[in-house]
């Protein structure tokens, strides 16, 4: 397997789910790899969190985006160069809070991206405020007596949005977790992959993410099913809630141009929009 290390320090608390995530994303990326794709075909961007650190764990190209811009960087690069396998790293606070407009809209539009979301139920790298998916009654410094809001769910608001393929992992898990990841990243169009991980610092659920994980034996037959499923209360379902193939923004706007390969100029870009 290739080494996908770099030399930084790691700076994640030690039990913090993002390892497992890393591990899984290390193994999808040497089996991409192993299957034909170049590394260098590969860019990565993410957000700002502990989530974000990914990117410094990776010797993988990219941008490191801003807060909750990571899917609008990712949308970026894909359409200045649809060449690119482009893989976005998003928290739950920094793609469905501070960034929520730009997450939805890049599923709207099909980008063919690929968003890996970090979803451990708290801001952990601001040390433990409540975020959109925090769940009722969750303790944490911006919440001391409980959490008095109710949590959304990201895969039915993402499959709402118009996510083309939506899945969910476990960071304990990471095998099957890097299996997702290959099928996302193989996957044409806007890919959601759910990753259920403990921030053991602020948000420690990992016995009862242990409990109620659950495969899914078979992708949902129908929309309103994966919803179903990934609403559940009593168990926490993992795999492919929804696949489907539909038109991809960057060749509905300029068919198979490519502005980097062709090295287009802006005049040459806005006529082939306008044709
Ligand atoms: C525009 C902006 N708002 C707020 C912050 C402060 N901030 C940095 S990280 C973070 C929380 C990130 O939480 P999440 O996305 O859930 O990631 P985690 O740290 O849990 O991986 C916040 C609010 C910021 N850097 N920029
Ligand atoms: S604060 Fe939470 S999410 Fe951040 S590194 Fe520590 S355990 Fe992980």
């Amino acid at each position: 397997m290739r080494d996908l290390g770099t030399n930084k320090e790691n700076t994640w608390c030690s039990g913090c789910g993002n390892f497992g995530i890393l591990n899984a994303v290390k193994k999808a990326m040497s089996s991409l790899h192993e299957a034909g794709l170049p590394l260098a075909d590969i860019a990565i961007t993410c957000g700002i969190g502990c989530h974000g650190k990914i990117f410094d764990y990776l010797a993988l190209s990219g941008v490191y985006g801003l807060h909750g811009r990571g899917t609008a960087t990712a949308s970026g690069i894909k359409l200045a160069n649809p060449n690119l396998q482009v893989i976005s790293f998003g928290g739950d606070g920094d793609s469905l809070g501070e960034g929520l407009e730009h997450t939805l809209f890049a599923a709207k539009r099909n980008m063919d991206i690929t968003l890996i979301l970090h979803n451990n139920g708290t801001y952990g790298l601001t040390t433990g405020q409540f975020s959109p998916l925090s769940e009722h009654g969750y303790k944490g410094l911006s919440t001391p007596a409980g959490n008095i809001e109710r949590p959304f769910r990201a895969i039915p608001l993402l499959l709402e949005a118009g996510a083309t393929f939506a899945a969910r992992g476990y960071s304990a898990n990471p095998d099957h977790l890097a299996d997702l990841i290959v099928q996302g990243v193989n996957h044409k169009g806007f890919s959601f992959i759910e990753v259920m991980q403990p921030c053991v610092s602020y948000n420690n659920n990992y016995t009862e993410l242990n409990h109620k994980i659950k495969l899914l034996e078979a992708i949902p037959s129908s929309n309103s099913q994966a919803v179903e499923l990934a609403t559940n209360r009593d168990y926490i379902y993992l795999g492919v809630f929804s696949k489907m193939l539909l038109p991809v923004y960057h060749e509905d706007l300029y068919q198979d141009a490519n502005p980097v390969r062709d090295r287009l100029s802006k005049l040459q870009r806005t006529h082939i929009i306008e044709i």
